[in-house]
C-alpha cells in the first residue's frame, strides 16, 4: 500500500546507511528494562516497532544485573535499578520531577552504555522517544548527555468533537472517537494516537467540544470515557472533558445553575462523585461560559470566579482541574471585542481557586493568521493562565493550505509583556514565573479526524508535533521544530531537509501577506471562515462581520485601538502602549490593528499604505508560487502518494493566494480609489 501519512512523524524508515545502522544495531541490541508495568511494557513494544523497522533488529530484553553481556541501553529508575544512585546524584534526579527524563552515555570500562532515566515509568517512555529521535534523525549516540523536564504541567489537546462525531472546526474527516462502539471495541487508532501524544509530551485530552450539551455527563458517556482513559493512561494522557454550565438543568432537572445555590453546588459534587468512579483519575473540566450562546455564571449576574471555583470545589478533593476559557465576548455592548475578556477578568485576579487555571487564547479576537498577544498575558499576576493555541486552521486555509503554525506561537511565545518591567515574557507567564503557581499548561485545539493521514494536510501533521514540542519547552526554535519533523516524517536527506524547512517556514507570512497583511483581521468568508470576504456587513452580529473589523472607508482603513479609539491598547504595559500607539513605531504586522490610517499614509519604505496593501497581497502570491515550486522540486526524493498530495493542495494555495489577493485588492479599491502598483498582476 501506498504512504498515506498514518504513521506521522512515527514512519521509523529503514536507515539505510549501513555503518550507520550497524553501529546502532551494535549499541542497542541488549536493551537493561525491567518489564513491570503497563507503561513499560509500552516502551519494549514502542523499542520492538522501531528497531525492527529502522534496523531490522529485535533487540534482547533482561532486567537483571549480572547478565553475561552488559547492556547497550539501560531504560530504568532509580526504583528499578538502585545502582542508579551511585553515578546520578539526588539533587539530579530532584531536577527532573515526575516527567523529565535523563540521557546520557556513559562509559562502562571498554563498553559504552546509553542510559534513559528518570523517576517515573513515564518519564522513561519519554526518554525512549527521545532516544528514537536520535536514530530517526540519524544522529550520533556518542557523548549524549541531556536532560530535559516539561516546562508547562497541563499539555492538553481539545477536540471540538462532538457526540455524534462532526467536529466544529474540523477540516480531516469525522471525530476519530467512535461512541458508537466504545466501550466494547477499541479501535487500533486510539493507540496510535497515545503514542503520538506521549512522543512528543502530550499528557492530557479533552474529548468533546466546549460547544457540546451536556450529554457528555451521562453515565452512557462515562462508560466510553473510561474505556478511552483506560487505553491511554499507559502513556501518560489523562482525560477531561467538557462541562456545560447549565447541566444541572438539563440533566439534574433543577430549575437553575446559579453557582450559589447549594442545590447546584450539591448536583456537581455528586456528578463529580459519579464521574471518578468510572475514571480515578479523571483530570477535569473545561468550561466555555458567557460566550457565543453558552451558558453561564453571568445569566444569574455571578462573576466568572463564582461559576469556576463552584467546580474548582467540586472537584478538589479528586486533584481534579477545572480549565475555564477567558473567551468571553458578547455583542450587547457597544465596546471593543478585543477588550472584553480583560474587562471581564482583570478585576477578579486573584480571586479563583488554586485548582483553576484560565485558558486564554493567544490573541484577543479569534485566532486569526497574525494576532498580537492577548492582554491578559501579564495583567493577572495572581492568577494561572494557560495559553490556547489553534492548531486547526480555522482561518488558516483549513485542510488545504499549507501553513507550518509554529512560527507564529513562537512570535507569541517570545513577545514580551513588560509585565514586571523587561523580559517578562508570554511564555515565561505560561510557565507561572509571575503566578508561582505549579498549575501551568498549554491547550492546542486539535486537527485530527477520521482522515488515513489524520490531518487532511500532512502539512497539518507538524502543527500537531510542533503544539506539543513547544507545550513541553516554549523556548524551542520552529526552525529546528520543522528540520526535525520533517526528517521524521519524509527524508533524512540534507537537501530535501533544507528545502522542505524553507517551505514550511516561509509558510505563514504567506498566508498572513495573502489574507490578512499589515494587521488586517477577521476579514474571511461569513460564518465557514474559509477565503476571503472583507465585504461580509449586516449580520446579526456587527462583532462577526469583517466591516466592523477593517474599518475602511473613503479616507483610510484600519481599526483604532489607541487612545483616541477603543483604547484597546491601554489594556497592555505602557512600554507596549508607547511603542504600538505611535504609527511610526508600532511593528508593521500589527499596523492596521490598532490605528486607522489614511490611504495615502506613507510607509517606511516610502510608499504609500495603499501601496504597500497591495505589494504584501502580491507578495503572499509569490511566495506561495515559491512553496509549490520548491516541492516540485523534491519529486523524486518524496514517495509518490505523499509527494502528489502535498503537490494537489498547493496548487490549490496558489490558485487561493490568487483568489484572496483579487477579492481583497478589488473591495479596498472601491474606498481608495487608486490604482495597483505595476508589480501588482492583475486581477483576472
Ligand atoms: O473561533 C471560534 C469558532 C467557534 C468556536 C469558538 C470558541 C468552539 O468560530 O467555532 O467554538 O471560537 O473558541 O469557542
Amino acid at each position: 500500500l501506498a504512504n498515506d501519512g498514518y504513521r506521522l512523524w512515527l514512519q521509523y524508515a529503514p536507515i539505510e546507511k549501513s555503518d550507520l545502522a550497524e553501529g546502532y544495531k551494535q549499541q542497542l541490541q541488549q536493551i537493561y528494562l525491567s518489564n513491570t508495568s503497563a507503561t513499560m511494557q509500552v516502551i519494549q513494544d514502542e523499542l520492538d516497532l522501531a528497531l525492527g523497522k529502522m534496523l531490522a533488529l529485535s533487540p534482547r530484553y533482561s532486567s537483571s544485573n549480572n547478565s553475561s553481556t552488559a547492556p547497550g541501553l539501560i531504560i530504568a529508575s532509580p526504583s528499578q535499578r538502585p545502582s542508579l544512585n551511585e553515578m546520578i546524584t539526588s539533587e539530579e534526579y530532584a531536577a527532573l520531577g515526575e516527567e523529565g527524563y535523563l540521557l546520557r552515555t556513559i562509559s562502562n570500562g571498554k563498553k559504552t552504555q546509553i542510559l534513559i532515566t528518570g523517576n517515573t515509568d513515564i518519564a522513561l517512555l519519554y526518554g525512549t522517544y527521545e532516544l528514537l529521535r536520535k536514530l530517526q534523525t540519524h544522529s550520533s549516540l556518542e557523548k549524549i548527555n541531556l536532560q530535559s523536564s516539561p516546562k508547562t504541567a497541563i499539555r492538553v489537546l481539545n477536540h471540538w468533537d462532538n457526540p455524534d462525531r462532526t467536529v466544529e472546526r474540523g477540516y480531516a474527516g469525522a471525530s476519530i472517537w467512535d461512541w458508537h462502539r466504545l466501550p466494547d471495541y477499541i479501535h487500533p487508532q486510539y493507540l496510535d494516537y497515545a503514542r503520538a501524544n506521549a512522543s512528543i509530551g502530550i499528557n492530557g485530552t479533552v474529548l468533546t467540544n466546549v460547544n457540546a450539551n451536556a450529554q457528555v455527563l451521562t453515565p452512557y458517556f462515562l462508560r466510553k470515557v473510561a474505556k478511552l482513559a483506560e487505553v491511554f493512561r499507559p502513556y501518560g494522557i489523562k482525560v477531561y472533558l467538557t462541562a456545560r454550565f447549565s447541566a444541572p438543568m438539563e440533566l439534574g432537572g433543577l430549575s437553575t445553575a446559579d453557582p450559589t445555590q447549594p442545590e447546584v453546588q450539591e448536583w456537581w459534587d455528586n456528578k463529580v462523585n459519579e464521574i471518578y468512579e468510572y475514571i480515578p483519575d479523571f483530570g477535569g473540566f473545561l468550561v466555555k461560559a458567557d460566550s457565543e450562546g453558552q451558558p453561564g455564571p453571568q445569566n444569574y449576574d455571578r462573576s466568572q470566579a463564582q461559576g469556576a471555583n463552584m467546580l474548582a470545589q467540586a472537584l478538589k478533593a479528586h486533584q481534579g482541574i477545572v480549565m475555564w476559557r477567558a473567551f468571553v465576548y458578547t455583542n450587547e455592548t457597544p465596546d471593543d471585542r478585543a477588550k472584553q475578556a480583560y474587562n471581564e477578568f482583570k478585576p477578579l485576579d486573584g480571586d479563583f481557586d488554586d485548582n483553576v487555571i484560565v485558558q486564554v487564547k493567544n490573541g484577543a479576537i479569534d485566532f486569526q493568521p497574525r494576532e498580537p498577544f492577548h492582554p491578559m498575558f501579564g495583567a493577572m499576576p495572581q492568577t494561572p493562565l494557560m495559553m490556547e493555541f489553534q492548531i486547526t486552521q480555522e482561518y488558516l486555509g483549513q485542510g488545504t493550505h499549507l501553513v507550518y503554525l509554529a512560527p507564529m506561537y513562537e512570535e507569541v511565545l517570545d513577545t514580551d509583556t513588560y509585565a514586571e518591567g523587561p523580559g517578562t515574557t508570554v511564555a515565561g507567564i505560561i510557565e507561572g514565573r509571575q503566578s508561582g503557581s505549579l498549575l501551568t499548561g498549554m491547550a492546542g485545539v486539535s486537527n485530527i479526524g477520521t482522515d488515513r493521514n489524520w490531518t487532511g494536510h500532512l502539512f497539518g501533521q507538524a502543527n500537531w508535533y510542533a503544539f506539543g514540542k513547544l507545550a513541553w519547552d516554549p523556548s524551542l526554535s520552529s526552525e529546528e521544530i520543522a528540520e526535525e519533523w520533517s526528517q521524521m516524517t519524509f527524508t533524512n536527506d540534507p537537501s530535501s531537509t533544507e528545502t522542505i524547512t524553507r517551505i514550511m517556514m516561509l509558510s505563514h507570512e504567506a498566508a498572513v501577506n495573502y489574507m490578512t497583511p499589515l494587521g488586517l483581521h477577521h476579514i474571511m468568508g461569513w460564518s465557514h471562515h474559509y477565503g476571503p470576504g472583507p465585504w461580509v456587513t449586516d449580520k446579526h452580529r456587527d462583532d462577526w462581520t469583517s466591516t466592523y473589523y477593517h474599518q475602511a472607508d473613503r479616507l483610510g482603513i484600519g481599526f483604532d485601538r489607541t487612545v483616541k479609539g477603543s483604547n484597546a491598547l491601554g489594556q497592555y504595559a505602557p512600554e507596549i502602549q508607547k511603542l504600538y500607539g505611535n504609527p511610526a513605531t508600532c511593528p508593521e504586522k500589527y499596523l492596521l490593528w490598532f490605528h486607522h490610517l489614511p490611504w495615502e499614509y506613507v510607509m517606511p519604505s516610502g510608499r504609500s499604505l495603499w501601496e504597500e496593501i497591495a505589494l504584501h497581497y502580491q507578495k503572499g502570491v509569490d511566495q506561495s508560487r515559491e512553496m509549490l515550486y520548491a516541492w516540485q522540486s523534491l519529486s523524486t526524493e518524496i514517495d509518490p502518494a505523499r509527494y502528489h498530495q502535498v503537490e494537489s493542495f498547493l496548487r490549490i494555495q496558489e490558485k487561493e493566494a490568487i483568489w484572496w489577493k483579487d477579492a481583497c485588492l478589488l473591495y479596498f479599491q472601491q474606498f481608495s480609489q487608486r490604482p495597483f502598483p505595476k508589480e501588482v498582476e492583475k486581477p483576472e
